[in-house]
C-alpha cells in the first residue's frame, strides 16, 4: 500500500519526486485501514510470489495431523505436578525406576535442524497429539532459545500467541523452556528487570519447567533467574553446560569435579534438578556413565540429561547414562531427530523396551507423530544444513549442532566451502584464545566471530598480539571481554583482552546489576503510539514490551509486517514461504471462522517502475495486487 501511495501521489506522478520526497510527504504512510484481511494476506502472498527466493516453489502435501484417541482421558506429567507441587513431584521422578523423557522436537530439534523455522501451525498440528502421546514423559521443550527472536524475525508470529496456543492444546504436560539465564532468550546481559518480568510473565502464560544456563556456566549470573524462576512455583532445572571432554587424561579445566562442584553450587539454590547440557554433542558414552554415576552420588535432586547427536553417539550416551541411572533423558522423534538434533526417541524407547527403564511411551504412538513430523519437514527444507552424516570431528573442534551449519552457511556465502577447513580450525584456535571457554549461545557466537575475523584478517593463534592489534573486533568479541556475557572460569586472557577492548574497562561482576533498568511503561506508551493494536490489555501490554525490551528493532520489523500484511500465521507453511504457483489455491481462516479459497491466477510482467500485476480468485472473485519487482 505504501508504494500505490507513492506511486499515486501528486509529486510522484509529476516528476517531483527527490530525495527527500518520502521524509516530506507524511501522508504517503497513512495507509488506507478500511482494507480487509483477505486484501492484506493477497499483498502479502503477491511479494512473496514476485521476491521470495526462499526455497523451491513447489506443490506440497497437504497436512495430515497425526491421529489420537480423542475419547481417551489424559493424565500426564503435569496433572502429578499440579497434585505434588515442584519438589514432590521431582522427588517421585528420582525414586521412579522409569527413564523419564522431554521431547524436544518443538524446540531444540527443530532449531538444531532447520534453522528454527518450524512455525506456530505446525506445531499445534502436532500438539494434540503431543499431549495424549507424552503422556508418561517428564516433559515437552516447546519455547525459549531461539525460537523467540526467530518467531518474531522470520515468522512474522508471536512467541506469547504460540505459548497460549501449546498450552491450550497440551492440557496435561509439562511445556518447558530454555532459558539463557541473565541473557533471557537475547544474546546478551539484559537489566534484571526485563528478565524477571519475563520470567513471571512465562510462568503465567504456560511455562510449567524453566531450565537455565549460562553461556560461561557462570553460577553468580544465574542465581537470579533461578531465584526468579522458583517464585514461580514452577520446575526449575539448575543446568550446566558440558564442554571438553572428562575421560582424556589431558582435561585439566572441564574435568569430573568441574561439574560436581558446579552441581552441588545449583542444587545448592535450591533447583528442584540438574541438568547436563551437552549442547555440541561432546559426551562419549563412557563420558556419560562416569559423569551421571558420579552425580547421582552427590546429588539429592534429579538428574536430567541433554545431547546432541553430531557425532553420532548420541542414543550410545543417553544408554549409558540410563544404565548409570540418569531419571531424564532429552530426546526427538524418529523423523526430526540425529545429526544436529538430539538422540532419536523411538529407537530409545525401544532399546529399553521391557527393561526396567522402559520409558512407557508407545512405539505406534511415536511412529504417528514421527510420520506427521516426517511430512511437514519437506516444507522446511530450504533451511536446512547439507549435512547428510554424522560428524566425530565435532570432537576436536567443540561447534555446537546448530552453529556448526550456521557457520557452514556463512562461509559458503563468503567464499569458498573449502574455507569451512580453515575456519574450523581457527574456531579452535579462537576458542583457546578467548581462554578455552563453553561455548553456547551467546559465547559460541563470540567464538565463531573471532574464528571467521581472523580468517578475513590472516591472523592466528601466534600473530594475534601483534597483526591483530590495531583492529577493530566483532561487536560479540568486544561484549564477551567487556565481561557482558559475565566471567569465564579462569578469567578472561589478559593480553587479548587488552587489544580488543583498547580503552574500555571491563566489568567484572555481575551485568545485569549495573544495567539500568528498562522504563517498560514508557515503552509501552511508545508502542501503543506508534501502532493500531486491537488488544491494549495490560497482560498483552506487558508481553509485548518485555519483546521490545528484548530486541527492539526485530519487535518493530514485526509490528510494521502486523500492520502492512495483518495476521499471517494462518497460511499453510509452504504458502508463507513461498507463496502459490500459478493455478494453486489454498484455504485461509480469516478469524471468527470466515474461510476464503485463495486462488493465484497470473502475474502481468513488470511495468516501466518494475511494477506487476498479479491476478487472484478470492471465493470466486478476481482480486488484483500490484508488487514491486525486486529481483
Ligand atoms: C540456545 O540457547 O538456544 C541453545 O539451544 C543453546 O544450546
Ligand atoms: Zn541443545
Amino acid at each position: 500500500p505504501f508504494l500505490i501511495n507513492v506511486l499515486n501521489h501528486s509529486k510522484f506522478v509529476n516528476g517531483q519526486c527527490y530525495t527527500t520526497f518520502i521524509e516530506e510527504t507524511p501522508e504517503l504512510f497513512q495507509l488506507e485501514r478500511g482494507q480487509d484481511r483477505a486484501t492484506k494476506i493477497i499483498e502479502f502472498l503477491g511479494d512473496k510470489i514476485v521476491n521470495s527466493t526462499t526455497g523451491p516453489k513447489g506443490f506440497y502435501e497437504n497436512r495430515v495431523l497425526p491421529k489420537y484417541d480423542r475419547t481417551a482421558p489424559v493424565y500426564g506429567a503435569r496433572d502429578e505436578f499440579l497434585k505434588l507441587g515442584a519438589e514432590g513431584f521431582m522427588q517421585k521422578i528420582k525414586n521412579d525406576k522409569k527413564l523419564y523423557v522431554t521431547d524436544t522436537t518443538m524446540r531444540d530439534a527443530q532449531q538444531s535442524l532447520m534453522a528454527t523455522r518450524m512455525r506456530t501451525k505446525d506445531l499445534c498440528g502436532a500438539a494434540y497429539a503431543t499431549n495424549a502421546f507424552m503422556q508418561n514423559a517428564f516433559s515437552v521443550e516447546a519455547w525459549g532459545g531461539a525460537t523467540y527472536d526467530t518467531a518474531y524475525r522470520f515468522l512474522k508470529e508471536s512467541p506469547w500467541k504460540r505459548l497460549t496456543l501449546l498450552r491450550e492444546r497440551m492440557p496435561n504436560t509439562l511445556i518447558q523452556m530454555l532459558l539463557r539465564a541473565s541473557n533471557a532468550v537475547g544474546y546478551s546481559n539484559y537489566p534484571d528487570n526485563v528478565v524477571k518480568e519475563f520470567i513471571r510473565i512465562s510462568a503465567e502464560h504456560g511455562i510449567d519447567v524453566f531450565r537455565v544456563f549460562d553461556s560461561l556456566n557462570w553460577v553468580e549470573n544465574m542465581k537470579m533467574p533461578i531465584e526468579e524462576s522458583l517464585k514461580t512455583g514452577k520446575i526449575v532445572e539448575g543446568t550446566i553446560c558440558y564442554t571438553g571432554d572428562i575421560t582424556s587424561p589431558s582435561e585439566t579445566k572441564y574435568t569430573l569435579d568441574y561439574y560436581v562442584k558446579k552441581a552441588l553450587e545449583l542444587e545448592a539454590l535450591g533447583c528442584h534438578a540438574i541438568a547436563i547440557k551437552d549442547m555440541a554433542g561432546l559426551l562419549k558414552p563412557l563420558a556419560a556413565k562416569k559423569l551421571v554415576t558420579a552425580l547421582k552420588d552427590e546429588l539429592n535432586v534429579p538428574l536430567h540429561l541433554h545431547t546432541h547427536d553430531s557425532t553420532g553417539n548420541g542414543v550410545s550416551s543417553v544408554l549409558m547414562a540410563a544404565e548409570a541411572g540418569v531419571d531424564i533423558v532429552d530426546l526427538a522423534i524418529e523423523s526430526m531427530s540425529s545429526l544436529t538434533s538430539q538422540p532419536s526417541m523411538n529407537a530409545v524407547t525401544e532399546a529399553l523396551r521391557g527393561t526396567q527403564r522402559d520409558t512407557g511411551l508407545d512405539f505406534e504412538q511415536l511412529d504417528e507423530l514421527s510420520r506427521y513430523y516426517g511430512r511437514i519437514r519437506k516444507v522446511y527444507a530450504a533451511f536446512e544444513s547439507d549435512m547428510k552424516a554424522p560428524n566425530a570431528e565435532i570432537y576436536k573442534y567443540e561447534i555446537p549442532g546448530g552453529q556448526y551449519s550456521n557457520l557452514l552457511a556463512q562461509v559458503t556465502s563468503m567464499g569458498s566451502a573449502d574455507d569451512f577447513e580453515s575456519i574450523k580450525s581457527l574456531y579452535k584456535d579462537a576458542n583457546d584464545l578467548l581462554g578455552n571457554i563453553v561455548k553456547v549461545t551467546p559465547t559460541s557466537k563470540a567464538v565463531g566471530d573471532l574464528a571467521i575475523f581472523m580468517f578475513k584478517n590472516n591472523l592466528t593463534k601466534e600473530n594475534i598480539l601483534t597483526a591483530g592489534a590495531g583492529l577493530s573486533y566483532p561487536d560479540s568479541v568486544v561484549d564477551y571481554f567487556k565481561g557482558m556475557m559475565g566471567q569465564p572460569d579462569g578469567g578472561f586472557p589478559a593480553a587479548l583482552q587488552k587489544i580488543v577492548l583498547k580503552d574500555i574497562e571491563p566489568l567484572t561482576e555481575r551485568p545485569g546489576r549495573l544495567l539500568p533498568p528498562e522504563d517498560l511503561e514508557a515503552i509501552k506508551k511508545h508502542l501503543i503510539e506508534k501502532y493500531h493494536y486491537e488488544d491494549k490489555s495490560e497482560e498483552v501490554m506487558q508481553q509485548k514490551a518485555i519483546s521490545y525490551a528484548l530486541y527492539p528493532k526485530v519487535y518493530e520489523d514485526y509490528c510494521d509486517h502486523f500492520e502492512m500484511y495483518n495476521d499471517v500465521t494462518r497460511l499453510e507453511s509452504h504458502v508463507y514461504f513461498y507463496g502459490l504457483r500459478k493455478g494453486e489455491e489454498t484455504y485461509l481462516t480469516l478469524g471468527e471462522g470466515k474461510e476464503v479459497l485463495i486462488k493465484y491466477l497470473e502475474a502481468s510482467d513488470p511495468d516501466v517502475h518494475g511494477i506487476r500485476t498479479l491476478s487472484f480468485q478470492v471465493n470466486g472473485s478476481i482480486r488484483t495486487v500490484r508488487v514491486q519487482d525486486k529481483n
